[in-house]
């Protein structure tokens, strides 16, 4: 406890211990991510088996769609056995009319795992998408930088302190902006170049690209509630991110796989990659 000293005119000054208050997962969250934690393996042990019959050569959709959702599932692990986690405090004032004004210590718990989850996975869902359209390595790999700066920018804001705005709302400003680049630039280049690929691969880069737009749009709108605002308990946050994550990894997974599968126009030649076609410079 941290002491506060209050003080009433004409009444020696007291020392009140400062209480403190935390918001904190509960039965309904710590089930939810056990169960999200299954769903994830569950996921990947058939998207890996998606791959049985498919060569080598052409497993790349496969291979980077399992690791998201093996990554997830180590993520659901840490978060469900109590780890990846810690309190993030600050201070709120109570002011009263009669009487001194008080303070509280507010804990709120913050699940830094999410992050470390989203660094490593958001890339791979860029990744899928570019490969998709046909997206060349130089413009992919910025999106991919700015994605990363994103969700690094949102993890220093989740443990930024509250009432310090600047540290808060700027870096969750900085992270809007990264994801703004990342949007402009796979819906840009994207939709540029998976015109070539006939129109079967566009109906399908259009409907996931449409599908991932939204989702993510959702992440920092349910962040700036929960984990900006606090105005939802840890355990309805945890609730909304497991439907989100469901959304945006297993199901976009499938969408994505079934459809490589029907679609032999979706194999891709990584020839040329980097430059996009033999190059013609010095
Ligand atoms: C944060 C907060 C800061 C501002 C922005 C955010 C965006 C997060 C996104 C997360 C996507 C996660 C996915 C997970 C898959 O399972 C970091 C919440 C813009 C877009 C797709």
């Amino acid at each position: 406890f941290m002491p506060t000293a209050t003080s009433v005119p004409g009444q020696v000054p007291t020392v009140m211990p400062t209480p403190t208050e935390y918001q904190t997962v509960g039965e309904i969250g710590h089930r939810t991510l056990w169960v999200t934690f299954a769903l994830m393996v569950l996921s990947s042990g058939i998207f890996a088996l998606l791959s049985w019959n498919v060569p080598t050569s052409k497993r790349i959709f496969h291979v980077i769609t399992t690791l998201i959702t093996i990554i997830a599932s180590l993520s659901y692990f840490a978060m469900a056995t109590g780890h990846a986690t810690t309190y993030n405090c600050s201070t709120v004032w109570d002011h009263h009319k009669h009487v001194p004004d008080t303070s509280r210590q507010v804990c709120r718990q913050v699940f830094w795992g999410r992050y470390v989850d989203w660094t490593l996975t958001t890339p791979l869902l860029l990744l899928d998408l570019c490969l998709l359209a046909g997206v060349d390595g130089a413009h992919t790999l910025m999106a991919i930088v700015a994605d990363v700066i994103m969700v690094l920018c949102g993890l220093f804001s989740a443990l930024g302190e509250k009432g310090n705005t600047a540290q808060k709302w700027g870096w969750y400003t900085i992270a809007c902006i990264s994801y703004l680049f990342v949007i402009w630039h796979v819906a840009l280049h994207g939709g540029r170049t998976v015109s070539a690929k006939g129109r079967g691969v566009s109906r399908l880069f259009k409907g996931l690209a449409l599908f991932t737009l939204l989702l993510w749009t959702a992440y920092p709108i349910i962040w700036g509630i929960a984990d900006g605002a606090r105005k939802v308990s840890v355990d309805t946050e945890i609730l909304i991110y497991t439907v989100l994550d469901i959304l945006a990894k297993p199901v976009f997974g499938f969408w994505l796989l079934l459809s490589h599968r029907a679609m032999p126009e979706t194999n891709i030649d990584l020839s040329g990659y980097w430059s996009h076609g033999p190059s013609t410079e010095g």
